[in-house]
């Protein structure tokens, strides 16, 4: 599938009729502003205002950002659910912590780190949590005033149509109805936090599990996706050609593509995957709505990301664990009442050590320890303003992607590397790190990695 040319066209669109939204508000003077937090799992760019597919529908998600600004060429610290959470909620990278993969317990290495919500709760803030905030093997429940563990025994149980997939691949409609999924029960007692009588700031986080696999949403979201009309990802036959082998290896580990080309299903996992895409959009519509019947809607900052990006076939590939855009881009989406103007995109490139010195300096709070990133005050000003910094991701020990406004540059941990030019080239097909003319641009661009990449920490098992 061709890159879409939606993002040049939608400052404009935005531009009509919206001047006046929540966002024309200023917080409100001398008070604090609200948070409302929303990490979303496993969702790429797969969202209509990004352009990542043709056929997504995400009306809610394509809403906020209408009220603020989406950051069109964001990534993540890490593709993976807890590398890349724990590097967002402790402001600390991979490099720095050794926390690079999900079989990593965060606290384990990290014990006296201040997260995001706990700074937020030491500053005299009502904390509250639900769903997938932390991975979800690593919840650290005591960061919170009140914290909802993702589902429960007494979640209704999924009654699957279908076989469930196709190897490790899991997906397929589900005969329950929207409200007996986990998402849908956080999102409401999410909604009940933010209604409750308040008489402190709140900084109220609601993670939506969906749309990680598996890709089993009810009946009625698979049918707004008719299966004959979905469009594949464009995957060029010798597209693994000019790949070095430490990219394979990310690729093909677990062979998942050549299981879903075997199966002929290739286009119902695309639909099973828009179709959960499409349901947790309408749990972000349900938090919208509410924030906006609330007295609070005025007065409250909404900071929505995902964790990371998701491969369905480019690269062969499937998943996120890979160094590529696929993998690494993720909507973040900010609303600041009296800041971002309706309908601002921004695509300098940002990652998300950005989000807690960025949420700090916003609710005016003092620095919490060391923060590897910087506020994005001056974007979320002015969407265009200059920005020099490159978006860094970092996928186990020694391996990091770095992007800039025109590049994506890849080092693997045996020295071998990718280089992409995005203004020709936004689908990454052709490696021109072996050209020699790109020397220079490479030197330039490995400025950017990071100079202390620390040994991994110890994996669950050991002690
Ligand atoms: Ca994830
Ligand atoms: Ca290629």
């Amino acid at each position: 599938m061709a890159k879409h040319p939606f993002l040049g066209c939608l400052a404009f669109i935005l531009s009509l009729g919206l001047s006046a939204g929540p966002s024309s508000a200023a917080l409100r003077q001398g008070e604090r502003p609200n948070v409302l937090f929303i990490p979303i799992d496993d969702l790429n760019d797969w969202v209509t205002h990004l352009g990542g597919h043709p056929q997504t529908v995400t009306p809610h998600l394509d809403r906020l950002a209408e009220r603020g600004v989406t950051f069109a060429n964001a990534h993540c610290a890490a593709p993976a659910c807890n590398p890349s959470r724990t590097a967002l909620l402790t402001g600390l990278r991979p490099s720095s912590t050794g926390v690079y993969h999900n079989s990593h317990p965060w606290r384990r290495v990290l014990k006296d780190v201040v997260t995001l919500p706990r700074h937020f709760k030491n500053q005299g803030y009502y904390v509250a949590g639900f769903g997938k905030v932390y991975h979800g093997s690593y919840p650290d429940p005591t960061d919170w005033d009140v914290w909802g563990r993702p589902g429960s025994k007494d979640d209704p149980e999924h009654q699957l149509i279908g076989d469930g997939g196709v190897g490790g691949i899991r997906f397929g409609p589900l005969a329950n109805d929207a409200a007996d999924l986990p998402d849908y029960r956080n999102v409401t007692a999410a909604i009940e936090q933010i209604n409750r009588p308040h008489d402190k700031p709140w900084f109220i986080a609601c993670g939506l599990s969906k749309p990680h696999m598996p890709f089993c949403v009810p009946q009625e979201y698979f049918d707004r996706f008719p299966l004959e009309s979905i469009v594949l990802p464009e995957v060029p036959a010798d597209d693994l050609d000019d790949i070095p082998e430490a990219g394979l290896s990310m690729a093909r580990r677990q062979g998942d593509h050549a299981a879903i080309v075997r199966s002929g299903r290739w286009k119902e996992a695309v639909q099973a995957y828009l179709a959960t895409i499409n349901f947790a959009d309408e749990q972000v519509g349900r938090l919208l709505d509410a924030l906006d019947a609330s007295p609070h809607r005025d007065n409250t900052i909404i900071c929505l990301w995902s964790d990371h990006g998701w491969h369905l076939g480019e690269k062969e590939h499937w998943r996120k664990f890979a160094l590529w855009e696929r993998a690494t881009k993720a909507p973040m989406i900010w609303s600041v009442p009296g800041m971002t103007s309706p309908g601002g995109v921004c695509t300098r490139p940002v990652d998300y050590m950005s989000v807690y010195p960025t949420l700090i300096d916003l609710c005016g709070l003092p620095a919490s320890g060391e923060q590897e990133g910087v506020s994005l005050r001056a974007l979320l000003t002015d969407p265009g303003a200059a920005w020099d910094r490159p978006a860094l991701t970092t996928h186990g020990l020694n391996n990091h992607a770095i992007r800039t406004q025109d590049y994506r540059y890849i080092r693997y941990a045996d020295g071998s590397e990718e280089l992409y030019d995005h203004r020709s080239d936004p689908m990454e097909w052709k490696n021109l790190a072996g050209d020699p003319s790109f020397a220079p641009i490479k030197r330039e661009l490995a400025a950017g990695l990071p100079s202390k990449n620390v040994p991994e920490a110890p994996h669950a098992r050991e002690r």
